[in-house]
């Protein structure tokens, strides 16, 4: 390992923010030394991951935000880190968050990172289980991980959490019945949000049914009213949250299933490495110009010359 490295991990185990965000930034760009970084990384941090997803705009980053302010005054050392979804407004976006989360931007005990999702499917930065694993190396009691629910992305923010917090909104009250399966499987503890509204009573109600349904004679999923913009029931969420990190995941099977894709992504892309798309490419218009071309038969032929290393 180069001593550059080692230095940097050294100085992210002390709990150097600029260390950290110098760290991220390296292994989500896969600039030189990221390798190095990650395959050193001690996963004996004391971090646990806190999981916070919804739908877009159930006031995600201002729950985050009083949450913190919470957890602050305990005492508590947390990294943010929030997924934005990559728009044409992504940079509205990523100002928002600091609008939101703007209380704690010059904190000692916060560190916050906006991520792009940079067009992966899914909402999900497409190296978020590496970086939240950079953030676990420094010495924080929870990272947060903010991500909008959409699909696949709740499936995977549960294989990465200890604790995944659903922010509903009553809005999405006639939402909840498409979702009912996919949210009631991941969720640890439901946040009713924007509860200052008058129709919130519905879709707690609601939801109290839902998971009563769901926990038959064992322990009913936690439903919580909050407002999150006048910081009201955030005590009990912290509360909820940290008896759930505390547990531990609730979802093994979940993790397992997303480490192993993470595994087959990361030997795949290994492997194929030594693919010169260029060279591919070329035998490719090569191939276009016979009339008899078939694009299968020229795949099966070419993956015949690649030496797998
Ligand atoms: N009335 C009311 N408004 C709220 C509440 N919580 C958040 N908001 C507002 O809802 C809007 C969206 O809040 P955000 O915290 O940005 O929501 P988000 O889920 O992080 O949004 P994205 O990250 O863009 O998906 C903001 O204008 C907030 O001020 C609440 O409890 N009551
Ligand atoms: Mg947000």
């Amino acid at each position: 390992m180069q001593d550059k490295i080692k230095d940097l991990l050294e100085r992210i185990k002390e709990g150097q923010f600029g260390a950290l965000a110098r760290g991220i930034t390296l292994v989500e760009n896969s600039l030189p030394g990221y390798k190095d970084l990650l395959k050193n990384l001690s996963g004996t941090g004391s971090a646990r991951v806190l999981g916070i997803t919804g739908p877009p705009g159930a006031g995600k980053s201002t729950l985050v935000n009083a949450l913190l302010h919470h957890w602050v005054k305990q005492g508590k050392k947390i990294a943010v880190i929030a997924v934005d979804p990559s728009s044409p407004f992504n940079y509205g976006a990523l100002l928002g968050d600091r609008i939101r989360m703007a209380d704690f931007y010059n904190n000692e005990q916060v560190y916050i990172r906006s991520l792009a999702t940079r067009g992966a499917l899914g909402g999900l930065n497409p190296k978020i289980i590496e970086i939240t694993d950079v953030a676990k190396h420094a010495p924080f009691d929870i990272v947060l991980v903010e991500t909008v629910g959409v699909g696949q992305t709740e499936v995977e923010i549960a294989g990465i959490a200890d604790c995944t917090v659903v922010t509903l909104v009553p809005e999405a009250g006639d939402a909840i019945q498409t979702m009912k399966a996919g949210i009631l499987e991941i969720a640890d503890v439901f946040a009713v949000n924007k509860s200052d509204r008058a129709d919130a009573e519905k879709l707690y109600q609601n939801l109290k049914i839902l998971v009563h349904e769901k926990a038959g004679m064992g322990e009913e999923i936690p439903v919580l009213k909050t407002v999150a913009t006048e910081r009201t029931g955030i005590e009990e969420l912290a509360h909820a949250v940290e008896r759930q990190l505390a547990a531990g995941s609730t979802q093994p099977e979940k993790r397992l299933h997303l480490l192993a894709e993470k595994s087959w992504q990361l030997i795949v892309t290994d492997l194929l490495k030594g693919i010169d798309t260029r060279a591919l490419k070329a035998a490719l218009a090569e191939e276009l110009k016979k009339e008899d071309f078939n694009l299968y038969a020229f795949a099966e032929e070419f993956s015949q010359t690649i030496s797998l290393k």
